[in-house]
């Protein structure tokens, strides 16, 4: 079963740096779905926690270049 964290990103400073987070996160394997929001700084992932951890979403994140917090 998956579930869905909405989180805030921090470090989006064009509309295409959402694409590169959503592709980031949908690179890791258990991560079903992934979309950033340049507009509100926002995004949501869909992910298996029985195969990716959110501390390994934050640090894909993180690796390329951007910052994440939680936004429940
Ligand atoms: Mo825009 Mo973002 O040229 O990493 S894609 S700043």
């Amino acid at each position: 079963k998956t579930r869905t964290a909405h989180l805030d990103i921090t470090g989006m400073t064009c509309a295409n740096c959402s694409g590169t987070v959503g592709e980031a996160l949908e690179s890791l394997d258990g991560v079903v779905e992934a979309n950033a929001n340049f507009a509100t700084d926002e995004g949501s992932v869909e992910y298996d926690p029985d195969v990716v951890s959110l501390a390994e979403i934050y640090e894909a994140i993180e690796d390329a270049g951007y910052g994440a917090v939680s936004d429940t």
